[in-house]
């Protein structure tokens, strides 16, 4: 009777942490749940936002671009979340902590920041919609504090490191969304 008691007791307890744990867990992921950049850029005049939402185990990306020249502008996330015109050079590299090769989703290994490419039309504005694997907003391979860089040219997902896009025409640096209440 005792013996029962007592692992009642701790199944009791178990529970508890348990909850706790899962409550805490909960408030975290509602702080710090999504996260934005809004690109700027020096010349042409190319502005966009690029918001980040975790969804299960990955993050889904829904980019905006305007003023952008027609055609295909490789997408990436760099590393340094530093956004310096007018080249932009200051975001580093892609953002690969898997030190893996460059590549196109849903081609894996690839880059943590590979998006691939956002495709624009003769108005001048494109969008993205894809979940990007592996990463997390606010867990571990967070995308905040990476930067957003859109290229001038055509990520042809094969040339390393970085598949060919050509100049960095607009940058973002992410950051955790504001709570809107
Ligand atoms: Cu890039």
């Amino acid at each position: 009777m005792t013996r029962l008691h007592s692992s009642l007791s701790l199944a009791a307890g178990v529970a508890l942490v348990a909850l706790a744990a899962g409550g805490l867990q909960s408030t975290a992921n509602a702080a710090s749940s999504s996260a934005t950049a809004a690109l700027q850029s020096a010349d042409p005049k190319v502005s966009g936002t690029v918001v980040f939402t975790q969804e299960g185990s990955g993050v889904h990306v829904v980019a905006d671009v305007a003023g952008a020249k027609p055609g295909l502008h490789g997408f990436h996330l760099h590393e340094n979340g530093v956004c310096t015109a007018p080249d932009y050079k200051s975001a580093g590299g892609h953002w690969n902590p898997g030190h893996a090769p460059h590549a196109c989703m849903p081609v894996d290994p690839r880059h943590a920041g590979d998006l691939g490419n956002i495709t624009v039309g003769s108005e001048g504005t494109g969008h993205l919609d894809v979940v990007l694997t592996g990463v997390s907003v606010a867990g571990a391979n967070s995308v905040i504090g990476k930067a957003v860089v859109l290229h001038g040219g055509e990520d042809d997902c094969k040339s390393q490191p970085s598949g060919n896009a050509g100049d960095r025409v607009a940058c973002g640096v992410v950051k955790a969304s504001t709570m809107e209440h």
